[in-house]
Order: structure tokens, then C-alpha cells, then sequence
């Protein structure tokens, strides 16, 4: 039982170095990372870190409400295939993302 908290405490900083995250970072008016391999009926995490408004949409799919800074929208994937990210308030911003 002694050694089971510091295992606690590295296996969520392991998890986040990998490429594979699912959290995506709305920052300088870009997605980061600006690519992601996904499961279907996977969640993205979206944390608008700018000073400025963002959303997210998916031509088709889905299409998000404006959120601040800080806020966060939480989005499932739930069909197979690639599929880009944008968002209508930027329109340089993309985010690719394949759901397997
Ligand atoms: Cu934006």
C-alpha cells in the first residue's frame, strides 16, 4: 500500500506525453495537436486556451456553441473515418482526425 500513490501520481503524467492525447488545446488560433487517431464514440476534450472566443465544428456532423477562454466542449466521434475540425470564428484553424 505504500508504493501504490507515487504509482497514481506517474501514470497521469505517462498518459499525457503520448501523441495519442485526447485532449486538444485551442491555442494561437490553432488545434494542438493538429492531428489525432481516435476510437469510434471516442471524446475529444477541447480547452479554449486564448484569450478570445473559439468553437468546433464538423461539416455534417456537428457544430458547437462560441465558448471563452478557459472553457472546455467535450465531443464523441461516433462514425468511422477522417474527418476535419474547424472552427468558424477562425477559419485558418484545423484539426484532423482520424476515427478508427
Ligand atoms: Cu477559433
Amino acid at each position: 500500500m505504500k508504493y501504490f500513490l507515487p504509482l497514481l501520481l506517474v501514470l497521469p503524467l505517462a498518459a499525457s506525453a503520448q501523441d495519442n492525447s485526447r485532449t486538444i488545446s485551442q491555442k494561437g488560433r490553432a488545434f494542438r495537436p493538429g492531428e489525432v487517431t481516435i476510437s469510434r464514440n471516442e471524446a475529444l476534450t477541447f480547452t479554449n486556451e486564448d484569450g478570445f472566443i473559439h468553437q468546433i465544428y464538423v461539416n455534417g456532423l456537428f457544430d458547437s456553441e462560441e465558448k471563452g477562454p478557459g472553457e472546455v466542449i467535450n465531443q464523441s466521434f461516433p462514425r468511422t473515418g477522417t474527418f476535419q475540425v474547424r472552427c468558424h470564428i477562425h477559419p485558418t484553424m484545423r484539426l484532423i482526425v482520424h476515427v478508427k
